[in-house]
């Protein structure tokens, strides 16, 4: 059982350092950090009371918060550390965005410690958030763009790490798992119980299998509900068929063939909860509630575990009385484009004349 004082109390130097004794690392792990971890849990009441659910507490996991502005800055700690130790000087990736951000910080931090650490990384053409985009260019990644979907990506890194030495740092590398259980351990510690719900988005499914993973290895009796949520037209798990041609507006999670595909369906079954799907207007309806009624910012990917909760609630999948955790992967600031199509304004110009102004703000 991890005491709660080790969040409140000691200075944070990031996950390695604070959840060391439940991570594959050693005095010998060189530790590559930027702090990650320790991001804010923060209670949604318009969410709680929209659900229309007796007595249900909502909060967010807020990991928009992270040094990169995701939750892979969890896993990429592991990833960057361990394959230092194991010598390696260059890591690569396939990504949708955010994992190739992580990771080119990450390698960016190597350097910072005196290593040689190159970074690489395969990215669908067309469909990566300009935020991430612009991430992984200006920390120095190499940066190929695949005309291609994610799928194709990793397929093709999967058979470069086989050729040349260079370490693969997406989720399938078990040390990105580990790295990213640590926000099940927060969750804990900040709800001060284990939470009855976990809602998260599914993408490549390493993240809802690492949240298992920590639940499960946390010390209590008590574990979550997981429940997941893929885009409709990028929904492989939950139709059982691989997706060859995923569609989404949260290019995030616009994935038809998950790496983790087998342990995310473990997850749910285990906790007793379930992978389902939520359309594109219902993940831009939530995040649009989650920014505009709750002032809570994310990318439209992690609005998906918001509006899975609003759908299931709806469909009485949930226990009034319930504590529920719904994950925000990513930050608002990944994907401008997107807020901007969404917002309901219309941006206002008007010369800088007082009757004018005061005239088109409605006074
Ligand atoms: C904001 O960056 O797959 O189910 O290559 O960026 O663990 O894949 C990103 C995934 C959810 C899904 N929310 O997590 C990548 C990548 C956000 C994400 C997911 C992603 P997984």
């Amino acid at each position: 059982m991890i005491s709660k004082s080790t969040i409140s109390t000691r200075p944070w130097n990031g996950i390695i350092d604070c959840y060391r004794t439940y991570l594959p690392v050693s005095d010998k792990t060189p530790v590559i950090t930027l702090n990650e971890g320790n991001t804010p849990l923060i209670f949604a009441p318009h969410i709680s009371k929209l659900c229309n659910i007796p007595g249900l507490s909502v909060y967010l996991k807020v990991e928009g918060a992270n040094p990169t502005g995701s939750f892979k800055d969890r896993g990429m700690t592991m990833a960057v550390s361990k394959s230092l130790e194991e010598k390696s000087k260059a890591i690569i990736c396939a990504s949708t965005g955010n994992t190739s951000a992580s990771a080119a910080a990450y390698a960016a931090r190597a350097r910072a410690n005196g290593y040689k650490m190159d970074c690489f990384v395969l990215v669908p053409k067309g469909y990566v958030a300009l935020g991430k985009l612009s991430q992984a260019m200006i920390y120095g990644a190499k940066v190929v763009q695949v005309k291609g979907n994610f799928d194709e990506a990793l397929k093709l890194v999967k058979s470069i790490v086989e050729k040349y030495p260079v370490t693969l740092v997406n989720s399938v590398n078990p040390f990105r798992i580990e790295g990213q259980k640590t926000a099940a351990f927060e969750v804990c510690e900040q709800l001060g119980r284990v939470p009855d719900v976990l809602a998260i988005p599914v993408g490549n499914a390493g993240n809802i299998t690492a949240y298992w993973k920590g639940f499960c290895e946390y010390g209590k009796s008590d574990r979550p509900k997981m429940i997941g949520f893929q885009a409709s037209g990028a929904a492989p798990i939950v139709l059982n068929k691989i997706v060859e041609k995923p569609e989404t507006i949260a290019t995030a999670i616009r994935i038809g063939n998950p790496a983790s595909w087998k342990q995310a369906v473990n997850a749910a079954s285990e906790s007793g909860g379930f992978i389902d799907m939520v359309s594109d207007e219902e993940i831009i309806e939530a995040y649009k509630t989650l920014h505009q009624m709750e002032g809570i910012a994310c990318e439209p990917a992690s609005a998906a575990s918001v509006a899975g909760l609003i759908k299931s609630a709806k469909a009485k999948k949930i226990q009034p009385e319930s504590t529920v955790v719904c994950v925000l992967t990513g930050n608002g600031l990944k994907d401008p484009d997107t807020a901007i199509k969404s917002s309901s304004q219309e941006s206002l110009e008007i010369e800088a004349d007082l009757n004018k102004i005061a005239k088109s703000l409605g006074f």
